[in-house]
């Protein structure tokens, strides 16, 4: 059929492009199936880090000599790649910070300077990591407004209904994940977003598992804030993203103080450069602002849709054979839409040993809370074994997990 035709990867052409898939690891192929962690990185992003170092390496937006102008250039293109993929309006709308974790940090700590008043109240969901918990708690202390979270059902689903009676004129935020590390589970975000808007709220969308999977649109979805983390989608460490709606940015205060931010000091009075530099405080991390633009160039050549569908079959596959395989097996997250996660538990051995045993098999899974305490609380449970998967992975990496699994099941039971 022409139109599965289309969307087919060439999966080991693809993998050539990741040098760091072709090593064994006790003595065993590599399988890679912490993705959800951190990606693994093409040899395009790779050069791309070492040829910025060997061209044009210098500091930006200061300097009036070449090498300064190329950096610049270089980075403030980075900024326009990541616009073009997220659809916002205005290059000056993506604001560079260190990861999703300080995107959440800058929203969390900008509306504390005023903004958020005693009473008011901040929605975030049962599905959230911890970075999507923590900042808010904080600025709760901070201002006395209220945290109210959203729940979720045992498919791991967050339950619309309950959300609907959380939301009123006194919310003045909602932060929810697009999709759960976790548990996989997509959320219906846009509906949620008008349902925000509706009584007057911001909406903040943590998009650190969704851009790598999925194609978003910020202006479709007509988010407020929506951030990801480049590490995620084969990019360089170190480097986020967070996209704001320029009349809200304007809105905001700075986060932190100091050079690249300010219009002009004097002892008396600072006043702020415009946007995006004033919430980019100091150097920023200039080769990876440059570096990500190529990660997602990457990304886009093979295509969001093709990847979407072939992390499907993946996860599909995956499930099917677990559940064919495992008599005991109990999915945590069996949501209808589902990224490419899969998190589970075997009997009552404990995630952990499993982890362990599997490393010793070449494979790379994430076992623990996923710094999801209170998801996990809801759960009753520990943690779990988690494998997701990125496009790279192989339904022959899925057997050898299923037969590695079986291994150490017999040695742990
Ligand atoms: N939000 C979600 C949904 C995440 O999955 C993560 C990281 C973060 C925020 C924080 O991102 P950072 O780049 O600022 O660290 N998730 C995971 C994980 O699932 N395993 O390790 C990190």
């Amino acid at each position: 059929m022409e139109a599965t035709k289309t969307l087919e990867l060439n999966v080991e052409e693809i993998r050539k492009d990741f040098p760091i898939l072709h090593q064994k690891v006790e003595g065993r192929p590599l399988a890679y199936f912490d993705n959800a962690a951190s990606t693994q990185k093409p040899q395009v992003v790779i050069d791309a880090i070492s040829e910025y170092y060997q061209t044009i390496n210098s500091n930006v937006h200061r300097g009036v000599h070449h090498l300064s102008q190329k950096a610049t250039d270089a980075f403030e293109k980075g900024r326009s790649i990541v616009r073009k993929h997220l659809n916002a309006a205005q290059n000056h709308e993506i604001i560079f910070t260190k990861g999703v974790t300080d995107s959440i940090n800058l929203v969390a700590s900008s509306l504390g300077k005023g903004l958020i008043k005693e009473g008011d109240e901040i929605i975030i969901s049962t599905l959230e990591h911890h970075s999507n918990i923590v900042p808010w708690q904080m600025l709760c202390q901070q201002t006395g407004a209220v945290l109210k979270v959203i729940p979720v059902n045992d498919a791991g689903e967050l339950v619309q209904e309950e959300y609907e009676k959380l939301l009123s004129r006194k919310t003045k935020l909602v932060a929810v994940n697009h999709v759960s590390n976790a548990l996989g589970t997509v959320n219906p975000i846009a509906d949620m977003i008008a349902k925000a808007h509706a009584v007057g709220a911001w909406f903040l969308v943590d998009g650190a598992q969704s851009v790598p999977h999925m194609k978003v649109d910020v202006q479709a979805l007509d988010a407020d804030f929506y951030t990801f983390s480049s590490h995620k989608i084969f990019g360089p460490t170190g480097l986020g993203v967070l996209y704001g709606k320029e009349s809200i940015l304007e809105e905001l205060p700075p986060y932190q103080g100091g050079g690249e931010m300010i219009a002009e000091v004097t002892f008396e009075k600072t006043t702020y450069a415009g946007l995006p530099h004033k919430f980019e405080a100091g150097t920023p991390h200039i080769e990876a602002g440059v570096v990500l633009g190529k990660a997602l160039d990457y990304v886009n050549t093979i295509g969001l849709d093709r990847i979407a569908a072939y992390e499907k079959e993946l996860l599909d596959y995956g499930t099917e054979q677990l559940r064919n395989n495992f008599s005991n097996i109990r999915f945590i997250g069996e949501a209808k839409e589902k990224a490419s996660v899969i998190s589970f538990l075997l009997g009552d051995i404990h995630p952990y040993d499993i982890g362990v045993l599997l490393d010793k098999m070449g494979i790379a899974t994430r076992t623990g809370h996923h710094c999801t305490q209170p998801l996990m609380k809801h759960f009753g449970i520990p943690g779990t074994m988690r494998a997701s998967f990125a496009f790279y992975n192989t339904k022959a990496e899925i057997d050898q997990m299923v037969e590695a699994l079986a291994k150490a099941e017999m040695m742990l039971s």
